[in-house]
């Protein structure tokens, strides 16, 4: 119990038929205020149910007579050797999940070898989380503070932790409207580790949008090209929906564009994260890799998403359910479900590689 807050302390493989039923679980051992946290979106969430819905507007063409078997979900990003393209988002907070936070997701995506990010607002600081992840790459997600010398030291701090690259998020510069946060009066009970050490207090106590407050709002190519000559790890700007922001981020000196719409936490009544990845693809035509999450759920998600242009698919809100649920092995299943998922769309549609997923066939048929 920290603060009157009780935090989970589960350590098991769980058994898992879907990821949607997740959150039902997960909801019965999270505190409230974190649940609807966790789980909320902005305003009426039309932008985080249009992710889910998006992925039926394109549909798979299998291909029959492919001679494949035994699908390898194996790739290599940013020059990263990964066992599979499906990753963890930057999510802030995960102490709110599991007494270990993000220590224990940092295990269960080593001992998937699936690449985790690491939130600037996360429980557990940037050098437990990438020593606890030893084995797996991962990568910082950077809120740009107004305090240049906070940014300086918290890029130093992950370059030393040994991250291979830095993601610049851009699509929060203020908070959401988080209805469920206010119904809930909702203020972070753990401190946020990153916080702690430096002027900004140490988050406990405050709503996230006192914490976005002390962030910047006004972020433009010229801080993405400030950040990549800073640091020498590849920049990636995450929370692009637009073909001409991927060109910008990518002039200024962006190492990989990131499309996703914050899980629908953000601007509501925005499209589905899913439906405008195409046309940045399109823009950005192999000149960087491309990063995608929002609303991700399923194994056929997954491959619609690669087929889609995108290198790497990120989860978040079911890998923090599994923490709560079972701690690093309870991440560790997420993963393993997933990629079950995936091994069997890409068998189906008779892709062997993910190379061969993402010239896969897709049509758009809006039913
Ligand atoms: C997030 N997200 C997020 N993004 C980011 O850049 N920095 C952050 O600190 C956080 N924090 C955060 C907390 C929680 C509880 C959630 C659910 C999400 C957004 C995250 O990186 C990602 O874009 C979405 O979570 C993807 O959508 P799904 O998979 O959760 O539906
Ligand atoms: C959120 C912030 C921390 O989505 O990214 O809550």
């Amino acid at each position: 119990i920290v603060n009157g807050y009780k935090q989970n302390e589960n350590e098991k493989a769980l058994d898992i038929l879907n990821l949607d039923q997740l959150e039902a679980q997960a909801k019965e051992i999270i505190p409230t205020g974190g649940f609807g946290y966790i789980a909320g979106g902005s305003e009426d969430e039309w932008t985080l149910q249009a992710n889910r819905r998006a992925f039926t507007h394109k549909q798979i063409v299998p291909r029959a007579l492919t001679n494949i078997e035994k699908p390898e979900l194996d790739t290599n990003v940013f020059g990263l050797p990964l066992k599979t393209p499906i990753f963890m988002v930057p999510a802030a907070a995960q102490g709110l999940a599991h007494a270990k936070g993000e220590v224990d997701t940092a295990k269960g995506l080593a001992a998937v070898g699936g690449l985790m990010a690491q939130s600037t607002y996360s429980s557990t600081s940037i050098a437990d989380t990438a020593s606890a992840g030893a084995g797996a790459p991962q990568f910082f997600q950077l809120y740009m503070s107004k305090d240049w010398e906070f940014n300086k030291s918290l890029l130093d701090e992950a370059k030393k932790a040994g991250v291979k690259g830095i993601i610049l998020t851009v699509d929060a510069t203020v908070d959401g409207y988080r209805e469920a946060d206010i119904v809930n009066n909702f203020q972070f009970p753990i401190p946020m580790a990153n916080l702690t050490k430096y002027s900004e207090g140490d988050g406990q106590g405050k709503g996230i949008a006192e914490i976005y407050a002390s962030a910047a709002q006004k972020i433009g190519p010229d801080d993405v090209a400030r950040i990549a000559d800073y640091t020498d790890l590849p920049v990636i700007v995450k929370g692009i929906e637009s073909p001409e922001d991927a060109l910008y981020a990518i002039g200024a000196g962006a190492a990989g564009i990131y499309v996703s719409n914050h899980g629908g936490r953000q601007l509501n009544g925005g499209p589905a994260s899913f439906d405008v990845l195409a046309d940045v693809a399109r823009a950005v035509n192999g000149k960087v890799p491309i990063i995608f999450d929002s609303g991700v759920r399923r194994g056929s998600d997954v491959f619609k998403a690669l087929a889609s242009g995108a290198d790497l698919v990120g989860i978040g809100r079911p890998v923090i359910y599994g923490l709560a649920l079972g701690g690093a092995q309870g991440v560790q299943s997420v993963f393993e479900h997933l990629d079950h998922e995936l091994e069997i769309i890409m068998q189906l549609a008779g892709t062997k590689t993910i190379a061969d997923v993402k010239k896969a066939k897709l049509l758009n048929i809006h039913y």
